[in-house]
This record gives C-alpha cells, structure tokens and sequence, in this order.
C-alpha cells in the first residue's frame, strides 16, 4: 500500500469529518474500511485499541484523532488555512468543534440506535462479512455494533430525556437552515474547519442513516443539501466573513450549544481536577469520570463524565486566554451574547494533551 490510506466507514461518525477535509483539501488517499484484519494488523497493532479513523501518511506514520489528522496536512499546505487564522473566528471555530464532536453525539446516538437500528446493522456487516450473505452481513454487524450501542445509556439518553434530544436537535436544524439562508457554510462563502467537524455528526447518523436522513431532507432540505456540499469537498473558493466577524445566524445556535454544554464541562472539569490531585504525573485520562447531571431540550439527566471533552475545550480556552486585550473584548461581548460567560472563567487544571493516541496529563 502507497500513499495515504484513511482506515474509515462511511457509517462513522469521525470518519466524515476526516473525510470532508481531505477532499477539500485535494489531497489523494484511499479509504479502507475496517474490517476484523485490517482492526487487528493495523489499527489496534499500531494504535492500541479499535477506533477510526486513523491516517496512515505515505511515509507510513500513523495519525489517530480527526484533528491531529487535519493537522497534519495542514502544516504542510500553502493554501488556505482550513482553521481561520483571525481570534474570535478560531475561538468560535474550536467552540463549533467541541459541539460538533462532544454534544451533538446526543442526536446521532439517539437517532442511529433508536430508530434506525436494524437497518445499520446490514451496513455495518458491509465491512465485518464484506463477502457475507446479507444475513451473515446483519450477524456479523450486529456483533460490532452492539459495542457502539452499549454507549447509548453512557450519554444520558433514556425515555426520560429522548423528548430534550429530539426537541433540541429540531431546533438546531431550524437554526442551520436560517443561517444557510444566508451562507453557504458556516463562517463564510467557503468551507472550514468548523463545517469538516459539523459533518461528524451530519452526515453518517443524521443525513446518511435511512430514516434519520430522510427526515432531514423532508424537514430541512437545505441542511441536506449542505451535508452534500461538505461531504463532497465543495467549497474551495470563497471567503470567510471578513474582519473576523460572526454570522449572526450563527448565534442561536451557539447559544444552545454553550447553555446545554457548559455545565457538563463545568462538572466534568471537576471531577477531572479532584482526579488528577492523586495522578501519576503524565498519566493516562480515564474516558470517564462518574455520572454529571444534563439538560437538553429542556429534558433532564444523568450522563458520563466524557474527559476527551475537556481536550477540546481547552483548544477553544487556549485561544481565548492568549487573545489581545482589544479582541478579548470583541469575545467577551459574543460571549456575553449568547449567555457564554461560565466559559471566561474555566480552566483545564492541569492540562491535558494526547500520549500514545490516548488523553494524558500534559
Ligand atoms: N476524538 C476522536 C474520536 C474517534 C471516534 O470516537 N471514533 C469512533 C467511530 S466514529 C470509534 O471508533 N469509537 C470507538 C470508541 O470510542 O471506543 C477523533 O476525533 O478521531
């Protein structure tokens, strides 16, 4: 095998995001889907434990996380930079990803396992029992898919909250479609980093799972027509809004995002720093840390404490503590616009970072 090779599944989540970016980016690689060989000899040989995607670049390096991915190719590109290089755009960017990756796992979870569950197992059996019959496909895919479906009661969704999801997620595809009114993408008339992470949750479970996505494209069809454009690796041209400004039909949805959000992070910080206190210095993070309280949708729970979450706030955080006076202020009043302020005063005590293609203390 030469060249890059994305190990990844167009019924994955994360595998999207990645996959989003490398076309937009015109870079040329082939994906393979994880099949229990490839799982064995080259994901969990090389990265210790099953996850997609994962990169292997043409030098035969290895690249686990989505955004070490894209990091990856964008220290060596010339081009455009996929992540905007202005503050309040970059801070917004990373506080689009931290929803994207973090929160909107709620909606897709919800959606994939609670309606569309027999039907993905046939899809995952397309890459356990590729050469299957399609019932040696349905029983091979439902022995994968039982791992990712024993996440559902870990993110808090019970008959008790399902009503806050689905509300919550209806609302976020009204406000998508009044902002793609007037955009195309999210910060502009181009693609960037925050439209590659949207499309982790967008595309596989909520426009490409067969009932979630047909409901997607009767009742916002210009968000479906969006997953199309970013999925495809459209949107190389144009700009992003100028003088680091915001859409302002952006906001609603920020909003919602940091309100349902922030709390979580908040107790999750907690429970990571009373951990840390007796920590090995640069230990392994556990992925979780007890149960938080939530509310989504105006429906309340308990949810894992999920402490890969605190890597991608700390991103957001880092790029708002290191901003000059006169732009901390152009994002204190953003902030203070969508009711954001919990988050001018967290910090991931002590930091964070990624060992071993793991979460560690830094
Ligand atoms: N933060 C990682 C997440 C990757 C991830 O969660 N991938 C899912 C499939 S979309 C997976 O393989 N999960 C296995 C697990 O979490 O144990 C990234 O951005 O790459």
């Amino acid at each position: 095998m030469s060249g890059n090779t994305l190990f990844g599944s167009d019924m994955s989540y994360f595998s999207g995001k990645a996959r989003a970016y490398l076309r937009w980016r015109d870079i040329s690689f082939e994906e393979i889907a994880p099949t229990p060989e490839i799982m064995k000899s080259e994901i969990i040989a090389n990265i210790g434990w099953p996850v997609i995607p994962v990169l292997k670049t043409e030098s035969g390096e290895f690249v686990q996380d989505t955004s070490d991915i894209i990091a990856h190719f964008e220290a060596s590109n010339s081009g455009v930079k996929a992540i905007p290089e202005t503050p309040l755009q970059r801070m917004v960017t990373y506080l689009l990803q931290l929803f994207a990756d973090e929160w909107m796992t709620l909606p897709a979870m919800h959606y994939r396992w609670n309606h569309n569950e027999e039907w993905i197992y046939g899809e995952f059996g397309k890459n356990s029992a590729p050469d299957g019959t399609p019932e040696e496909k349905y029983e091979a895919g439902k022995a994968v898919g039982q791992r990712f479906r024993s996440f559902v009661p870990m993110l808090g969704i019970t008959p008790e909250t399902i009503p806050g999801v689905e509300k919550a997620y209806e609302q976020f595809l009204a406000d998508l479609s009044a902002h793609l009114e007037t955009l195309p993408y999210l910060l502009g008339t181009r693609a960037s980093y925050a439209d590659f992470a949207l499309i982790g949750p967008l595309y596989a479970h909520q426009y490409r799972d067969k009932f979630t996505g047909e409901h997607m494209k009767r009742t916002a069809p210009k968000v479906a027509e969006y997953v199309e454009r970013v999925i495809a690796g459209e949107g190389k041209t144009g700009d992003l809004v100028p003088k680091d400004d915001l859409p302002v039909t952006l906001l609603p949805i920020l909003k919602v995002a940091l309100q349902e959000h922030l709390p979580v992070l908040t107790e999750t910080s907690k429970l990571f720093s009373e951990w840390a206190r007796t920590a090995e210095p640069q230990s392994e993070v556990p992925r979780g840390l007890g149960m938080v309280p939530f509310t989504t949708g105006g429906h309340s729970g308990m949810m894992a404490a999920r402490t890969f979450s605190l890597l991608r706030l700390q991103d957001a955080l880092d790029v708002y503590l290191m901003m000059l006076p006169s732009d901390k202020r152009r994002a204190d009043a953003f902030l203070d616009a969508i009711d954001g302020n919990a988050f001018k005063t967290m910090r991931i005590d002590p930091r964070v970072t990624r060992r071993n293609y793991k979460l560690a203390l830094a």
